[in-house]
């Protein structure tokens, strides 16, 4: 029976019913009683595989079609009328074809399947920051997932009331065939189609459809960000505490980051670090002036390989109980998960990612087809598991943000960190961004490729507006965060990253706090302001970068090292991707941050002989 009497709900649950016709329609109150029902029937035909319950309560395993297994970028559209306003980055389809193309492909696909109606809430129920949608679905996995990962059921039609607005979404399984798979997206009617897939990250509409592409388009026109950002809490031993909200690309570690545990020395002074979130940040400017985030979800979509007690005790932590593996190996001799990288011994029994029984003995690190989980395979785990979660998470308030951190995967030119001169030069080196692609999305990985702000598959309308929208943010906020960039993947000629990367990454935060705080020098060079050397506590830093070299002061400046040949280009690299693709719509601030850094990078001799 339908739970609410918004005409705008049932319009859509009754077109998407017309169009799909499924057996049967079922509205997710978000009871107990309902999702341990669903489970139960998950289970039953194999949707879901139970994991053992002493162990880990509550907790199952799902594998996808072998191919469904990330985002596809080359399948998901921005379907705006004017084909300009999705921009050169994003893939666009012409909204009345794209209706039509998917409309073909679920016509009918659900019948014989039940239809489920998800009403669910990015943000925290009734508050200033939260928006509402209404996913339908054919698929159980989506409603359990979607249930850990936003807030789902009858207050959010309670919240909507009689006429409220919602997103649109419609999520149609068919038969999962990646040759008509489209993730569409139409800002201009607030709604999202998404067929022929089962795969998180493009079926469950809350995250990456609507909180990051519908979001990034409301917000430019509404004025404020949504962002691919984590956001974390430092507190100082002092009991002061300040947030940071920071960008990295998909599998990059932006999890890692937002729940790290400080090295023991911090630990003993009163250090402590708690999560907000670990993926997306809503911004808005507040009546002080200051940048306040909140995190839209309810739950961590994380990567699961890597993840390991000492990697990130607290991810793991979050994952004991109530949570459902995606494409991880099943250990059959307890019926409990493994992954490369959860422990060093391998498991002898094992059911790999593909349901076949894994073979230890020809396991090989280097060739994925070996591993027993797919590289991108992840846990759906509540963050109110996580043992360092903020007390403001889930609250009404949003956090204050001091500093934001880009960052990206690059393997050289980029120093551990710097500090931008000002907002408008912080946004240009966000623009800057780029990064080694991952397994998080289909296609080659470990490619260098361009991903302003992280935000490459995410900005739900064309780049250079997104960049302007940024630069007039900018304008707005009376005391803005300072920026940063920072860069944890340097690697030395053998390949071995020279910075230890996890917990460590404290004593660069502390670094950028204090730079917050204005109580410590940096060095202005061609890039921005890079810290001296002696600035970053490297004490009791327990790191060994390749056979026998300790990490020392002298380790810790050839990563703070900016090479002006380098940057040159890096700036005519960037000059280029800047006129071949965005051109025109790039705001001026940006070339004239442009323009800054390719001067700063003259050689010496030219700039003197320019200048005679
Ligand atoms: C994610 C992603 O799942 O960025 O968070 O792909
Ligand atoms: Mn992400």
């Amino acid at each position: 029976m339908a739970l609410t009497k918004n005409k705008k709900v049932l319009d859509f649950v009754n077109e998407s019913a017309e169009l799909t016709q499924p057996d049967k329609i079922v509205w997710i109150d978000g009871s107990e009683t309902q999702i341990k029902k669903l489970k139960e029937e998950a289970v039953k035909s194999g949707e879901l595989i139970k994991l053992n319950e002493d162990l880990l309560p509550d907790c199952y395993l799902h594998r996808t079609k072998v191919n469904d297994v990330a985002r596809v970028e080359d399948r998901t559209f921005i379907c705006t009328t004017k084909k300009e306003d999705a921009g050169p980055i994003n893939y666009w389809m012409a909204p009345s074809q794209a209706y039509e193309l998917c409309s073909e492909i679920a016509r009918g696909s659900m019948k014989g399947r039940t239809m489920y109606v998800i009403p669910y809430s990015m943000g925290v129920v009734g508050s200033e920051f939260a928006k509402y949608g209404i996913e339908v679905t054919d698929s159980i996995y989506v409603v359990l997932n979607m249930n850990i990962m936003t807030r789902v059921g009858k207050t959010v039609l309670d919240a909507l009331g009689k006429d409220g607005d919602f997103i649109k979404g419609l999520h149609a399984k068919c038969d999962v065939n990646a040759e008509k798979r489209y993730i569409m997206h139409f800002p201009e009617d607030n709604a999202i189609i998404s067929v022929n897939s089962a795969y998180g990250g493009n079926v469950l509409l809350g995250k990456k459809c609507f909180a990051l592409r519908i979001a990034s388009y409301l917000g430019r026109n509404e004025g404020w960000l949504a962002e691919h950002m984590l956001i974390l809490g430092v507190t100082f031993p002092d009991g002061e505490k300040k947030y940071v909200a920071a960008a990295f690309p998909s599998a990059c570690g932006k999890t890692n980051l937002a729940m790290l545990i400080p090295p023991k020395h911090y630990r003993e002074k009163g250090y402590k670090i708690e999560t907000v979130g670990d993926d997306i940040a809503w911004l808005r400017v507040g009546e002080d002036g200051r940048l306040w985030a909140v995190n839209p979800e309810n739950g961590f979509f994380g990567v699961a390989p890597g993840t390991n007690e000492h990697s990130n005790y607290n991810a793991l932590q979050s994952t004991k109980k109530g949570t459902i593996f995606t494409n991880v190996a099943l250990n059959t001799d307890d019926m409990t998960v493994w992954w490369e990288g959860l422990s060093k011994e391998l498991p002898e029994h094992c059911i790999d990612w593909t349901g076949k029984p894994w073979n230890p003995a020809k396991f090989d690190k280097k060739d994925k087809s070996t591993c027993a989980a797919h590289p991108n395979s992840r846990f759906t785990a509540p963050a109110a598991n996580c043992p360092c979660i903020s007390e403001k998470f889930g609250s009404l308030e949003a956090v204050p943000i001091s500093a934001i951190i880009f960052g990206g995967r690059r393997a050289s030119t980029t120093p551990l960190v710097y500090q931008a001169r000002d907002w408008n030069h912080g946004v240009f080196i966000g623009s800057a961004m780029s990064s080694e692609t991952t397994a998080a999305a289909a296609g080659a990985v470990g490619v260098l490729r361009h991903d302003p702000m992280a935000m490459k598959p995410f900005t739900g309308y064309h780049m250079g507006d997104y960049f302007a929208h940024w630069v007039n943010m900018g304008k707005k906020i009376a005391n803005p965060p300072k920026i940063f960039n920072v860069n944890w993947f340097r690697t030395d000629k053998d390949g071995n990253f020279m910075w230890p990367g996890f917990g460590d990454n404290m004593r660069v935060l502390e670094w950028i706090l204090k730079r917050c705080d204005g109580t410590v020098d940096a060095e202005e060079t061609a890039i921005g302001y890079v810290p001296k050397a002696e600035d970053i506590d490297i004490s009791e830093l327990d790191y060994e970068i390749c056979k026998g070299k300790k990490f020392d002061l002298k380790s810790l400046k050839e990563i703070l090292v900016v090479d002006k040949e380098k940057w040159a280009k890096e700036a005519e690299e960037l000059e280029g991707y800047y006129n071949g693709t965005i051109k025109d719509r790039i705001p001026d601030e940006l070339w004239q941050s442009l323009e800054t850094l390719k001067n700063n990078c003259k050689p010496a001799e030219k700039t003197e002989k320019a200048s005679k």
